[in-house]
């Protein structure tokens, strides 16, 4: 079993910022889940566009007030209790209106370091590369 406390891994490798958030990586790659498990904060007003090309992401909200945005125009309010699942590698755009906590699953499981490329993309790693496009 596997017992980790989000608080004892902030300012650890486990935890990677971004200029709009920061991710703590509760669950890797190394863990054998066959996922990582992230608890992301989305800082009040930013906005940033993502693209998981080579991941799929469920992200779960249980803090804060946001919205999603489909390339189709297409907005969802994002408050606590909703999930969304970018189940076709769906390129958005995330806005937060205020300070947002999230629940983040990623297959393939993250391997640690990773932050997004000028597309909003995580590269695929395999464990053991530490090198990464910011
Ligand atoms: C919600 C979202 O995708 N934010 C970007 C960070 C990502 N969730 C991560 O690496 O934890």
């Amino acid at each position: 079993m596997i017992v980790r406390n989000t608080e004892l891994l902030r300012g650890t490798n486990r935890q990677v910022n971004s200029k709009n958030w920061s991710s703590t990586r509760l669950l890797l790659k190394d863990d054998d889940m066959g996922f990582s498990f992230h608890e992301t904060i989305l800082y009040p007003n930013t906005e940033t566009k993502i693209w998981y090309k080579n991941h799929l992401e469920a992200v779960y909200c249980i803090e804060g007030i946001g919205e999603v945005e489909e390339t189709n125009g297409l907005k969802h309010r994002i408050c606590p209790g909703i999930i969304y699942a970018l189940d076709k590698h769906d390129k958005h755009i995330l806005r937060a209106f205020s300070k947002m906590r999230m629940i983040c699953v990623f297959n393939p499981a993250l391997v640690g370091p990773e932050t997004h490329d000028p597309e909003g993309v995580y590269p695929l790693l395999s464990t053991g590369e530490k090198n990464v496009s910011k």
